[in-house]
């Protein structure tokens, strides 16, 4: 009988959770170079759910050194982890922690603490879905949706970054004033009553590398007008100097692929062509250049970050080349452009079916107003003006609406979001009217939405595009 008490006794001591459970996070061999965060491999696993209490212990098992950062604030942090060195930390709140190497910020995982929170989370009976679940600034984000024709994006604070109306796929590129902060953010698709939601993370620090490591360059090679590699070349023949450059960064960078050759050492003027680069994005600049005379040239390729700073952002590659022909000083080629920048926004504005009993229309006179109310065509900067038009309400009910108004740079970054809301009684119009004060000037785009209201919207009438120019 004593037996019996006493072992139920040590029973109900190990049942009873005082103590969190531990769980392991490696860091695998080899994560230190970019592709793990193509298969979420960086750290294994990728994505864990504990409970509140329990203790999550991360080894580095790669021969280099890593850190187990948390993102957006640095709640936690391991510093420096050497090969073979373990951190662990006790996760005692609620919620998601997305964290990072901040070494090699391609490296990503999240821990979350409490009720697992799937990513693609349906709403209601339709879904949506998202190409990845953590992004940096200038990557592309690409929504799919069974249905649906308004797209919004909130950020950690549920504030909009981007609404547009349109059918799926919805792809935006990440970036611009509005995406401050670091953290999760939320895509909602809205069908008629019907609102589907999915959640993702988004990366918005910045992450300095030493100058000479921000782009790498590889694969250099001289090439002939049809691109074969060639090693012997004839003077006066034009031939490519191309190489694979790759931005290590986790934002865009502008750089100017620079050549610099030397022949019986003489040293040419450097010639250039300039781009950017996206976040990790990877080019393939090529420059002509004919030598004039023969001999030994040697053909250095820098990257600056432009021709006037001329600050060197990689390391020099040097290429050897034997021209045939009388020996002698070199010609310096034309510049060939071939700059590439990557693209922005691209929002859809389809029209939708649901209009056709919408109550409510949008005037198709859209005026900017000063603030004495008199129309204008031209801004200046720091001007405060208004966008206004009118909305009727043609039908036999009230009708609630949003009237909202998203402005966006030359670059197709959403500089403002603001909104409206108010009631329409039957068969009554209103005059809607947002202000807005640019900072600098530039060519800017307002859109103007109508939609029933924010949380399960709906679009009452097709959106209206604009140009603004600012002086
Ligand atoms: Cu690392």
């Amino acid at each position: 009988m004593k037996i019996a008490v006493f072992s139920l006794l040590l029973f109900c001591f190990f049942m009873y959770p005082a103590f969190g459970e531990e769980f392991s996070v490696t860091i695998p061999e080899g994560v230190g170079t970019p592709g793990c965060d193509d298969t979420s491999s960086c750290f294994a696993p990728f994505e864990l759910s504990i409970d509140e209490g329990d203790t999550v212990m991360w080894s580095n098992d790669d021969s280099v050194t890593h850190t187990v950062t948390r993102m957006g604030d640095s709640s936690f942090n391991s510093d420096l982890l050497m090969a073979g060195d373990v951190f662990s930390f006790t996760f005692d709140q609620l919620g998601q922690f997305p964290y990072h190497c901040t070494l090699h910020p391609w490296m990503w995982g999240i821990i979350i603490v409490g009720d697992v929170v799937d990513t693609t989370d349906n709403v209601v009976d339709f879904s949506i879905s998202l190409d990845r679940q953590f992004y940096f600034t200038g990557d592309s984000l690409t929504v799919l949706a069974d249905k649906g024709n308004v797209f919004q994006i909130l950020d950690p604070d549920f504030n909009p970054v981007l609404i547009s109306q349109g059918s799926s796929p919805y792809t935006v590129v990440i970036g611009g004033p509005l995406w401050e902060k670091s953290g999760e953010y939320t895509a909602i698709v809205s069908s008629g009553s019907d609102v589907a939601q999915a959640t993702f993370f988004v990366n918005v620090e910045k992450i300095e590398l030493v100058n000479k490591e921000r782009i790498s360059i590889q694969n250099q090679k001289i090439a002939n007008a049809f691109g074969d590699i060639i090693s012997e070349v004839n003077s006066k023949q034009q031939v490519q100097i191309t190489a694979d450059i790759s931005n290590n960064q986790n934002f865009e960078q502008e750089f100017a692929y620079v050549l610099t050759t030397k022949d019986s050492d003489i040293i040419s003027e450097p010639i250039w062509i300039t781009g950017t680069l996206a976040a990790y994005q990877e080019l393939t600049p090529s420059l002509s250049w004919t030598p004039e005379y023969g001999g030994v040239h040697t053909i250095t390729i820098q990257i600056w970050n432009n021709p006037l700073d001329k600050l060197q952002i990689s390391q020099d590659v040097i290429l050897e080349i034997n021209v045939e022909g009388d020996k002698r000083s070199i010609i310096i080629n034309e510049i060939d452009d071939n700059s590439q920048s990557y693209s922005t926004l691209e929002l859809s504005s389809n029209t939708v079916e649901m209009f056709e009993n919408s109550p409510v229309s949008m005037n198709e006179d859209i005026f900017v107003v000063d603030d004495s109310g008199n129309k204008i065509d031209k801004v200046s900067t720091d001007q405060t003006i208004d966008i206004t038009t009118t909305i009727s309400n043609d039908s036999e009910y009230e009708q609630k609406f949003v009237f909202i108004v998203q402005i966006k740079d030359s670059d197709g970054f959403i500089v403002s979001i603001d909104y409206i809301e108010d009631t329409l009684t039957k068969g009554t119009s209103l005059n809607p009217s947002l202000s807005w004060k640019s900072q600098y000037p530039g060519t800017f785009t307002y859109e103007i939405f109508v939609w029933d209201n924010l949380d399960d919207a709906n679009a009452l009438d097709e959106m209206y595009l604009s140009e603004l120019i600012v002086e």
